[in-house]
C-alpha cells in the first residue's frame, strides 16, 4: 500500500465531512429528519434563485462559447481526428452522466406534474397532462447538460491543448486562484467537490435501492425492507469491486455495453408492444410545449406563492432547483469523463455535441417510458397515480413495468439494467473519488483507495434511505451542491482567461500552441479535396 502517494489532508477532510453529516442523521433520526427539512428550505428559499440564475446563465455561457473563436479551437493537434466516432462518444457521454436515476424518473416523474402541476394549474387537468409530459424533458433537456458540459471546458482544455493533464477541480482553476491552488484553497475546493459528488452520488443510489428492491420483490416475492436495500447496495458496491480489478477499461467497457444495449432493448419494447402511437404523439407535442415555454420554465420562481391570496406549490424549489443542484453537483465528474473522450474534436464540437445527444438521450427515456405510464393513467387501464399513494414511487415504478407483455421477463430486464446502472455509478464515482485524493495518479487510482470510496459512498445512501422520504433526499444534493455554484463562476472564468491568452499569443506571434477550426475552413478544404480528386482523375485519363 503505497500511503506516500495519499494526499492525505484532501482524503481525511473529505471523510470528516462525510462522516459528520450522515453519523448524526443516523444516530438522531428525528431531530436529523427535522434538520434536514430545516436544511432544505433555508437553502432553496434563500437560494433558490441562484440555482436558476446558474442554470440559464450556464445554458447562455456554453452557447456564446461555442459560437464564439474560443469554441473553433482544437482539442488535440492540427489534423488529428476524433478519438472516437461519433455514436460511440455519444454512447459514452451518455453512460458517464446517466445512472439508474433516469429509470426512476423517466416512468414516474410525470406522476407528480399530474398532481401538483406548475404555474397554478388544476392538478389532474388536460393542462396539468400537457405539462407533465413536457417538464420531465425540460429537466433533463439542454439546460442540464450545460451544466454538465461547462466543467469539460476548463479540464479538456487544459488536458489537450495546454497538455497538462488535471484530475482536479483545483487544478482547473489555476489560471483564476494561481499558486493558491495548491494550498488550503485548493484543498477546500477538492473536499467541497467531492462532498458533492458524495451527496448526489448519495441521492442516486437511495432512489435506484428502493426501486431494485421493489424489482425483486415483484420477482421472488422477498419482502423489500431495510435488510434487502442494504444487501443491493452492498452487492452493487460488490459487482462494482468485481469489475475494478479487471481494471477499468475492460470491467467498466463491459458493463456499459450491457448496459447500452439492454437499454435500447426495453426502450424498443415499450415503444413497439406499448401504445406507439400515443408515445410518438405525445412526446412531440411534449417537445413543442418545452420549446413554446423554455424561458418560462427557466425562470419559473413562483415569486407571489405565499403572498396574499396566493398559494404556495413549492414547484421551483421542489423540482427545477433540485434538479440543477443535482446536476450541478455530478457536473465536475462528468466533465472529466467527457473531457477525456473529446480528444479530436473541436470545443463546438463537444459543447453541442454534449448538449444535443444528451438531451435527445433524455427524451427517448422519458418520451416512451413515461408516456407509456401516462397512457394507463389516462386510459384508466391502471390507476398510476392512486396506486403510487397506496404504495409510493419505486413500488409503482415497477408495478408500471407490470403492466407490459412478458411482465416478468420485462422487470427482470428493468431490474437488471437498474443493478448494472447502480454499479456503473459505483465504479466511475469512486474513480473520481480517489482519483482526487490522490497525488498522482499514474495509469489508475490504487485499487484499495477506490474500494474504500466505493464503501464510503454507502453510508450518505444508507442514512438518507433510513430517513426517509423525498424532501431528504433532495436535500443531499442541494446542501452538497451550493459550494460548487461558485466553483462553476471559476471555471468558466479560469478557461476564459487561459483561451483568450493562447488565442491573443497567436494572433501575435503566430505561435502554434493552439489549432483553431473554423467552420469555413473546414467546408472549404473539403470542397477543394474533391477538386483534387477531379484533377486527379483528370490528370490520371490525360496520361492514359
Ligand atoms: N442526474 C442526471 O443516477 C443518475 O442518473 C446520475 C443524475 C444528475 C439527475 C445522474
Amino acid at each position: 500500500m503505497k500511503t506516500r502517494l495519499i494526499d492525505w489532508p484532501t482524503f481525511i477532510g473529505a471523510l470528516i465531512l462525510l462522516v459528520a453529516v450522515t453519523l448524526p442523521l443516523i444516530l438522531f433520526p428525528d431531530a436529523g429528519k427535522a434538520f434536514v427539512a430545516d436544511a432544505n428550505s433555508f437553502m432553496t428559499g434563500n437560494f433558490g434563485v441562484l440555482y436558476m440564475i446558474m442554470g440559464f446563465v450556464v445554458f447562455a455561457f456554453l452557447l456564446f462559447v461555442a459560437f464564439s473563436k474560443n469554441g473553433s479551437i482544437k482539442l488535440g493537434d492540427e489534423g488529428e481526428k476524433p478519438e472516437f466516432n461519433t455514436f460511440s462518444w455519444a454512447a459514452m457521454l451518455f453512460a458517464a452522466g446517466i445512472g439508474s436515476s433516469i429509470l426512476y424518473w423517466a416512468v414516474i416523474e410525470w406522476a407528480y406534474y399530474y398532481q401538483g402541476p406548475p404555474f397554478g394549474v388544476t392538478p389532474e387537468s388536460q393542462e396539468a397532462i400537457q405539462w407533465a409530459s413536457a417538464y420531465g424533458i425540460f429537466h433533463w433537456g439542454p439546460i442540464a447538460w450545460a451544466i454538465y458540459t461547462l466543467p469539460a471546458l476548463p479540464i479538456a482544455y487544459f488536458y489537450y491543448v495546454r497538455k497538462k493533464p488535471v484530475l482536479k477541480v483545483s487544478e482547473a482553476v489555476r489560471p483564476v486562484l494561481g499558486n493558491s491552488v495548491d494550498g488550503p484553497l485548493g484543498t477546500v475546493i477538492d473536499v467541497l467537490f467531492m462532498f458533492g459528488l458524495l451527496g448526489g452520488a448519495g441521492t442516486t443510489l437511495a432512489l435506484g435501492t428502493p426501486m431494485i428492491a421493489e424489482g425483486v420483490n415483484s420477482l421472488t416475492g422477498i419482502p423489500a425492507n431495510l435488510g434487502l436495500k442494504a444487501f443491493i447496495m452492498l452487492l452493487c458496491t460488490l459487482i462494482f469491486a468485481i469489475s475494478s480489478y479487471s481494471g477499468l477499461k475492460r470491467g467498466i467497457k463491459v458493463l456499459s455495453d450491457i448496459n447500452l444495449w439492454l437499454a435500447l432493448f426495453i426502450l424498443a419494447f415499450i415503444f413497439i408492444f406499448g401504445p406507439t402511437r400515443f408515445i410518438s404523439e405525445t412526446t412531440v407535442n411534449g417537445l413543442g410545449i418545452l420549446a413554446d415555454n423554455f424561458f418560462k420554465m427557466a425562470t419559473w420562481m413562483e415569486p407571489f406563492a405565499g403572498i396574499g391570496p396566493f398559494g404556495e406549490t413549492n414547484f421551483p424549489e421542489s423540482w427545477t432547483i433540485f434538479y440543477w443542484a443535482w446536476w450541478l453537483v455530478y457536473a465536475p465528474f462528468v466533465g472529466l469523463f467527457v473531457a477525456r473522450i473529446s480528444r479530436g474534436r473541436t470545443i463546438r464540437q463537444m459543447v453541442l455535441g454534449t448538449m444535443i445527444y444528451g438531451t435527445i438521450g433524455c427524451i427517448l427515456f422519458f418520451g416512451i417510458m413515461g408516456n407509456f405510464g401516462l397512457y394507463m393513467q389516462l386510459t384508466g387501464s391502471f390507476d398510476v397515480v392512486g396506486f403510487m399513494d397506496q404504495n409510493g414511487a419505486p413500488a409503482t415504478i415497477i408495478a408500471i413495468i407490470n403492466q407490459l407483455p412478458l411482465a416478468k421477463f420485462m422487470v427482470l430486464a428493468f431490474t437488471v439494467l437498474a443493478i448494472i446502472f447502480l454499479a456503473t455509478t459505483f465504479d466511475s464515482s469512486s474513480y473520481i473519488l480517489a482519483s482526487v485524493v490522490q497525488k498522482s495518479v499514474e495509469g489508475e487510482p490504487m485499487r484499495w483507495n477506490r474500494l474504500f470510496w466505493a464503501f464510503a459512498l454507502c453510508l450518505m445512501p444508507l442514512a438518507l434511505m433510513f430517513l426517509g422520504g423525498l424532501d431528504t433526499l433532495q436535500t443531499a444534493s442541494i446542501v452538497g451542491g451550493f459550494p460548487l455554484i461558485f466553483i462553476m463562476v471559476l471555471l468558466a472564468w479560469s478557461f476564459m482567461r487561459a483561451s483568450n491568452e493562447d488565442i491573443r499569443a497567436s494572433d501575435d506571434y503566430q505561435s502554434s500552441t493552439i489549432h483553431i477550426e473554423r467552420w469555413k475552413k473546414k467546408g472549404k478544404k473539403r470542397r477543394r479535396s474533391a477538386l483534387e480528386v477531379l484533377e486527379e482523375k483528370n490528370k490520371d485519363e490525360d496520361d492514359k
